[in-house]
């Protein structure tokens, strides 16, 4: 099997996401393989310390469902960041480029417009190989998806000051000597300050 491309190249910090929920929703079309990548990025968040029970899970039918799930996911206020996981495999028409663009965009969308993290979990592929090459337990992008939920969760609780008195972690917008000194009480660590960037 060519796995040309296929290996993850993104690597991560030492993530804490002991305060953090995270939503799947995972589409029941190529549910084997959308299954697998659930599986790895259920893993990472396991390594972040993600609580099992901090972990809500539901499936669409389909990944052009995938979008407005996620928007009202995200309206709910319930979860920090989102894994949206899917499969589109190319067939005979022009169908898989047509959702392939309305997925990825209205997955963006919902990020933008929530200021939700959504993580776009959504393998679009030319066949069954590619899927397989890219969901296996060797090399499986669910896990990268798990990683990247917690990053961006937390990114976005440093960025908007929603760390409450909780140290930062060094990622986001925040400098670690910003940290240092922020909030009115001058104690180191404290941000006791309102959201914003420092
Ligand atoms: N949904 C997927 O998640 N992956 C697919 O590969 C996929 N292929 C489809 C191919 C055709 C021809 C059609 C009509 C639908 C397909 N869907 C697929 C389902 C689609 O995302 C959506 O659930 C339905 O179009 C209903 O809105």
């Amino acid at each position: 099997m060519n796995k040309q491309g296929a290996e993850s190249e993104v690597a991560f910090s030492e993530l804490d996401g002991s305060d953090i929920r995270i939503g799947i929703i995972r589409t029941r079309w190529n549910d084997e393989h959308v299954t697998n990548l659930v599986d790895g990025a259920k893993k990472a968040l396991k390594e972040c310390k993600v609580d099992e029970d901090n972990i809500f899970e539901t499936s669409v039918p389909g990944a052009f469902e995938l979008p407005l799930a996620a928007k009202l996911l995200a309206m709910s206020g319930t979860v920090d960041a989102i894994i949206t996981a899917g499969v589109l495999i190319k067939g005979d028409t022009m169908h898989f480029e047509y959702i392939c663009d309305a997925v990825s965009k209205g997955i963006m969308n919902v990020g933008i417009q929530t200021n939700t993290p959504v993580i776009f979990g959504v393998l679009t592929c030319l066949n069954e190989d590619q899927v397989i090459a890219r969901s296996s337990a060797d090399n499986n992008h669910g896990y990268d998806w798990g990683k990247t939920a917690v990053e961006m969760a937390l990114l976005k609780g440093e960025a908007t000051g929603a760390m409450g008195g909780k140290k930062g972690s060094g990622m986001g917008f925040a400098t670690a000597a910003a940290l240092e000194t922020s909030g009115s009480s001058g104690e180191p660590g404290k941000r006791d300050k309102g959201p914003g960037f420092f």
